[in-house]
């Protein structure tokens, strides 16, 4: 019987999500070796509908990488966001606080452009990779192990990259004695719509609303993307169509305004959770995105996040390959200082948006509930906090 089939990579990426894709694009331009490894198929990856708002350093990074014909076209660029709280409306604007945009572009969108720029170059993806299995990282000869349709594979390289997202095996190939993980869940999940029918705002709205949080959001001109806070363990199946837009009517509902409606093409829901890794980094495995930290998506921080670990991952590698093994070494420590506050962040804009109606006191719950509002009055008020929050939501640098 023959063994695994033996091959040999530069850089072996686990998962061909945003941050995997994006970090084979800096390795490609620079000519560096590797191969992305993707557990579930490429209709599968197009399918998944997630994150939609771009930092300025995410479209710079993708425009250095020329990766951003197709989000000039079509991406949107906002020029703020509107806070909605005790049925009033209330916008802040980016250029005027901090000289910034963010730009209103799908996961989706941007993950099928990554992905068919890939295939254009011909690059090395394995989709439906098997129980991937991170191999000696910590001695001389790091590799994965994986199956596909040639059977086993022991895939040797230089380093190993688990962009796998939260549930993925490489941040769970590290010894427990190695890392310590921190994590929050929240009492609540969203219920996310795509809807065919042109947003009704011309910028985000975050609404806190007595019933609980709703945002408008959108993926073009002709569609909406709608959320609703809902219960963690709410069945999507209990939530009809009209169900849905009867809530939202009345969660962003202000006078003198109209929420239109349309067909609606996708709905599923989303648990809500805060988590760090303590380390990024063991021996020659680096964690990039969702695999190291994970933010409620109050903020738009994920893909972003993930996007600025690539930025400083790709350039660590290619240092690392010229000789200057320094940002590598600094990595894990930088990617998380900056998440970190990305995570303070992400879990301040949740709590002051969503109801606690897990809060068992009613008269703990009313407290909560009025200084969520004193929040966002003062966040809606004060020049120092409305400029705080727009440096934070266009996005931290991501190098300090
Ligand atoms: P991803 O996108 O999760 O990609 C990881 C990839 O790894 C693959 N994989 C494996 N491959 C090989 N072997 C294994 N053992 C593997 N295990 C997993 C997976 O199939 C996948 O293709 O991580 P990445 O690249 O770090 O990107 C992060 C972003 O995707 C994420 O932060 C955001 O999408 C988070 N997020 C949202 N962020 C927002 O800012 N706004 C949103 O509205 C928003 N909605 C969401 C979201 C995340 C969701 N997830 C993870 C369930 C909605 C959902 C449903
Ligand atoms: C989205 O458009 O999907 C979106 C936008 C902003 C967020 C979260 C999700 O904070």
């Amino acid at each position: 019987m023959s063994g695994p089939v033996q091959e040999t990579t530069g850089v072996a990426i686990v998962g061909a999500g945003p941050a995997g894709l994006t970090l084979g694009h800096i390795l490609a331009q620079a000519g560096v070796p590797f191969r992305i490894l993707e557990a579930t198929t490429r209709e599968h990856l197009l399918g998944r509908v997630r994150a939609g708002v771009l930092e300025q350093g995410t479209v710079d990074l993708l425009a250095s990488l020329g990766l951003d014909d197709d989000l000039r076209r079509r991406g949107l660029t906002h020029h703020g966001i509107y806070l909605q709280y005790e049925g009033e409306r209330h916008h802040l604007d980016f250029p005027e606080l901090v000289g910034r945009t963010v730009t209103v572009y799908g996961q989706q969108a941007l993950v099928a452009h990554l992905l068919a720029e890939h295939e254009r170059a011909g690059s090395d993806i394995v989709f439906e990779a098997a129980d991937v299995q991170v191999r000696g990282v910590t001695g001389s000869s790091p590799g994965v192990r994986y199956r596909d349709d040639r059977g086993e594979v022991e895939l040797a390289c230089d380093v190993v990259i688990g962009a796998d997202g939260y549930h993925g095996v490489c941040r769970r190939s590290l010894p427990p004695s190695e890392q310590v993980t921190w994590e929050r869940t929240y009492p609540y999940a969203w219920l996310g719509i795509l809807a065919e029918v042109e947003p009704s705002t011309d910028d985000l709205v975050y609404a806190l609303h007595r019933e609980g949080f709703a945002m408008h959001s959108m993926r073009s001109r002709q569609v909406s993307r709608l959320y609703l806070q809902v219960a963690p363990d709410e069945s999507i199946d209990d939530w009809s169509d009209a169900r849905i837009w009867d809530a939202l009517q009345t969660r962003l509902g202000v006078d003198g305004w109209t929420l239109a409606e349309g067909p609606i093409t996708e709905k599923s829901i989303t648990p809500m959770r805060s988590f760090v890794a303590s380390t990024l980094a063991h021996g020659r495995l680096f964690l990039a995105g969702d695999a190291g930290h994970i933010v409620p998506p109050t903020g738009a921080k994920g893909l972003n996040s993930a996007i600025a670990d690539v930025a400083l991952l790709g350039q660590a590698l290619l240092d690392e390959r010229a000789g200057d093994p320094t940002g590598l070494a600094r990595y894990s420590d930088q990617a998380l200082s900056r998440q970190w506050k990305v995570q303070q962040f992400s879990q301040w804009m949740t709590e002051m948006l969503h109801v606690h109606h897990d809060e068992p006191d009613a008269s703990a719950r009313g407290f909560r509930y009025r200084s969520q509002v004193g929040q966002l009055e003062y966040v809606t008020r004060s020049l120092a906090a409305r400029q705080s929050l727009a440096e934070q939501y266009a996005g931290l640098p991501f190098r300090e």
